[in-house]
């Protein structure tokens, strides 16, 4: 009996069915530390963690909301290791200050996963990364303005991302490597909107008391985006094709609605939905393979209805009908 139940697990094992399990064949336990809950974007990546790394499949997931909270990201990661995690995934609310938790996770011997956003730390202090290109994002959306503007001045306003996050250092090196090359764009101001639609909402309340002209308002997530036109709305300032341009990153579900509906004139894709292959990551892990440095997630831009495009795919009811968020 014992060695008919050894051959049925060998078997199992082969085709890779338990392959989530730890020596101890309990579930493994995979700790991580979200950024926080900021926007519809965060909310479709933390759902989609849930979906994935369940019990069912292998996994015993603790996800901690970080709440933007540099600190306590750090505590939480330390945390994990006391507990003796089996695997750590990160996604940094900051590129800066890791190498110190890094260097610990690694000498307690867990492998260790950045997911989405990156950090400005030796790749040698962890064990690989996942995530989207942010700076080839902002490349995106300075290309689809260029190609808009076709030769046209502008006067540019920029709602920026948390400071000191990789999405925001990411999306403004790409734009303004773009924006370098037309000296007839000027931008205006950049501020900190937090990823936010408050956040974004302040800031251009603020910009449309200090620049009463502009033409452009780029804002680093949708959510910002949702804000800067209540902020308009309300100061009767009107955007889409021939009004003001509003560009957008993540093109979320709701952000997608709205560039079908003409308000936001481009939206960049940003791809929350990096679960399953960080899950694959961790499989070939646990199978023993040696994984990529970096897998990148990858993403497309998205503009109005009416716009003819290279650079992105212009909206239409099937395209919005056919996304997975
Ligand atoms: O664009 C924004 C979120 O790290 C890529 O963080 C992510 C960014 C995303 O809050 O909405």
């Amino acid at each position: 009996m014992k060695k008919i139940l050894a051959l049925v697990c060998a078997l199992v094992m082969a085709c890779g069915l338990f392959v989530t399990a730890n020596a101890e064949g309990d579930l493994l336990k995979i700790g991580y530390v979200q950024v926080g809950h900021e926007s519809d974007w965060r909310m479709a990546n933390t759902q989609n963690y849930f979906d994935v790394f369940t019990k069912e499949a292998g996994f015993d997931l603790e996800l901690i909301d970080c709440d933007n909270d540099h600190a306590l990201q750090l505590s939480k990661v330390r945390e994990f290791v006391q507990k003796d995690f089996d695997y750590i995934v990160i996604d940094p609310i900051q590129t800066a200050g890791w190498d110190d938790v890094l260097k610990e996770v690694q000498d307690a011997g867990i492998p260790c996963i950045i997911a989405d956003r990156s950090v400005d730390a030796s790749p040698d202090l962890y064990t690989t990364a996942v995530g989207t290109d942010m700076t080839a994002e902002g490349e995106t959306a300075g290309k689809w303005l260029e190609e808009y503007l076709a030769g046209k001045e502008a006067k540019i306003l920029v709602i920026e991302g948390s400071t000191g996050s990789s999405a925001a250092i990411g999306r403004a090196e790409g734009f303004n490597k773009v924006a370098a090359n037309h000296p007839e764009w000027e931008i205006l101001a950049s501020q900190d909107g937090d990823f936010t639609q408050n956040g974004g909402q302040a800031v251009m309340e603020d910009f449309i008391k200090r620049f009463p002209e502009f033409d452009v308002v780029v804002c680093h997530n949708d959510n910002e985006a949702y804000g800067a036109m209540d902020a308009m709305d309300a100061a009767g300032i009107k955007y889409g094709v021939g009004e003001k341009i509003i560009i957008s990153f993540d093109a979320t579900n709701e952000g997608l609605k709205r560039t079908l509906d003409g308000q936001i004139l481009c939206d960049v894709e940003c791809n929350p939905i990096q679960a399953v292959i960080v899950m694959n990551v961790i499989k070939a892990l646990q199978a023993g393979e040696t994984v990529e440095k970096f897998t990148l997630v990858p993403d497309e831009g998205f503009c109005a209805p009416g716009i003819e495009s290279a650079i992105v795919t212009t909206m239409t009811d099937e395209v919005l009908a056919g996304r997975k968020y």
